[in-house]
């Protein structure tokens, strides 16, 4: 077996030395929840958008039964072609290691590499949550983001999930949710859900003091900071809920379950919109990448500050 199960890139090792601000970013996205060739385009975007703001992308993925932290652009473009990708969640690392695959790391397996490295800021689109299909079936993504100190950027969550069941595990699990600029949780392709945030903060700044606070008080759970998506790319709920609705009931007719559900109503929803769900999905991952490239670069002006 490999001493080193963990790989740093020498970027990222490097950005890590000179505590530079960086950016972990998922590989589920690519190998599950986007299409080719989009899903590599996607990857490259993200990338692009994080250095725009001057932090450091660490896209995280498993390639060969290693957990890279930081992958290069072959590394990139083998994992967004591989035939048959592992989705890998906090389970699921050993298998990939010891059958030596290749695989998309997800919102709680993105988290457990990069805590393990030192990166404190995270970029994704969607989050797990607790299913309608199946209400036992709750994604590991809730338990990850109630054990490791971290700050994830997404937009919300998808209503192929129970938003409200979500949101009350969330607050079980003490996870702050907070709105950048709202105080309605967003609900991925649309801007509104009618449902709570936790708190509202309206900048980058904002919220690294609101995470010092919570991390000062012995909590080791995450920040959840849900962005809405552009109001420009946004789908009207009446044009998408009937859609998930429709994908909903395929997924119980196919007997879609477990590791594939997720998947599944992601590819059922970008058939039955014809494109137009995927163009919403690219244009808020962009965005997330970018605040949270924002929110890496306040974290570390406050962290030398404190130095200082
Ligand atoms: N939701 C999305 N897009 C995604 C995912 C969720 O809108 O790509 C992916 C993320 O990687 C998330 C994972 O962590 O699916 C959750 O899968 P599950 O529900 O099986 O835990
Ligand atoms: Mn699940």
């Amino acid at each position: 077996m490999t001493k080193n199960l963990f790989v740093l890139s020498s970027e990222i090792s490097r950005a890590l030395n000179l505590s530079m601000p960086i950016v972990a970013l998922e590989s589920t996205v690519i190998t599950h929840g986007l299409p080719r060739p989009q899903n590599m385009e996607l990857a490259q975007e993200m990338e692009r958008n994080v250095r725009q703001q001057g932090a450091v992308p660490a896209t995280i993925a498993v390639l060969d039964g290693i957990v890279r932290i930081g992958l290069t652009q072959a590394e990139l473009e083998r994992l967004s072609s591989a035939p048959k990708p592992l989705k890998v969640s906090r389970r699921d690392f050993a298998a990939a290691v010891v059958k030596k695959a290749s695989g998309g790391t997800t919102v709680a397996g993105t988290m457990l590499a990069a805590h393990h490295a030192g990166i404190q800021v995270f970029a994704t689109g969607g989050i797990g949550g607790v299913h309608k299909e199946s209400r036992f079936d709750i994604s590991t993504d809730m338990q990850a983001l109630a054990d490791t100190p971290m700050i994830v950027v997404c937009a919300g969550a998808k209503s192929i999930l129970d938003l409200p069941a979500t949101l009350e595990y969330l607050e079980t699990m003490a996870v702050p949710v907070v709105g950048f600029q709202t105080d309605e949780f967003p609900a991925f392709y649309s801007r509104e859900s009618k449902l709570p945030v936790s708190v509202q903060l309206d900048s980058a700044k904002e919220i690294v003091d609101f995470a010092k606070a919570h991390w000062k008080m012995g909590l080791k759970s995450a920040i959840l900071v849900a962005q809405p998506i552009p109001a420009e790319c946004s789908l009207p709920r009446e044009e998408i809920d009937p859609i998930i609705a429709q994908a909903s009931r395929d997924a119980r007719k196919e007997n879609a379950r477990g590791q594939d559900l997720t998947p599944f109503l992601l590819k059922r929803i970008n058939e039955l919109s014809e494109g137009r769900s995927l163009q919403a999905n690219l244009a808020l991952l962009r965005n997330n990448a970018t605040l949270a490239a924002q929110i890496a670069k306040a974290m570390v002006v406050e962290q030398r500050r404190r130095v200082i």
